[in-house]
């Protein structure tokens, strides 16, 4: 099954915001397999933010990432990535659709309040680089069922 990772940035954590997160991505009907706090330092953020590094804004950035803990999570569903992608909203808060997670909650992009995987291969690789395999958890979900490929077919 297809997975994403979901950083709640410093800006959600200082405003308060982690259980609204948390809150849209379970009403869509995504599975959580892994959620922990952690303080993000320089290495991780570089590799994690390759390609944008040699960007104007990566120092402002990487400063601000280190500003106070992350929350981590590993979220999982059928085209998971694609959903989330949608739910979190554009980069830019001010032209993310209302109703997304920037849209209704935040202004400038560089306090967006949260990371989402942008592909389901950068999905995999994320959630393995933050998280070990003994972090991530396999379990029935009864209301899970929505989100299966098979109910597209039926
Ligand atoms: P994404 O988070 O929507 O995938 P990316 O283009 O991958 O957006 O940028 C990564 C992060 O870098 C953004 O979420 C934001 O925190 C920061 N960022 C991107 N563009 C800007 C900018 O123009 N000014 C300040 N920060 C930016
Ligand atoms: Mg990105």
């Amino acid at each position: 099954m297809e997975r994403t990772l979901i950083i709640a940035k410093p800006d959600a954590v200082q405003r308060g915001l982690i259980g609204e997160i948390i809150s849209r991505l379970e009403q869509k009907g995504l599975k959580l397999v892994g959620m922990k706090m952690a303080s993000l330092d320089e290495a991780m953020l570089r590799s994690h933010y390759a390609e944008h590094v040699d960007k104007d804004f990566y120092a402002g950035l990487e400063q601000f990432m280190k500003s106070s803990p992350v929350v981590l999570m590993a979220w999982e569903g059928f085209e998971c990535v694609e959903s989330v992608r949608n739910l979190v909203g554009a980069t830019n808060p001010r032209q993310a659709d209302p109703g997304s997670i920037r849209g209704d909650l935040a202004i400038g992009a560089g306090r967006n309040l949260i990371h989402a995987s942008d592909s389901a291969a950068t999905g995999q690789a994320e959630v393995a680089s933050f998280f070990k395999e003994e972090e991530l958890f396999s379990y029935d979900k009864s209301e899970y069922v929505h989100i299966y490929e098979d109910s597209e077919r039926t």
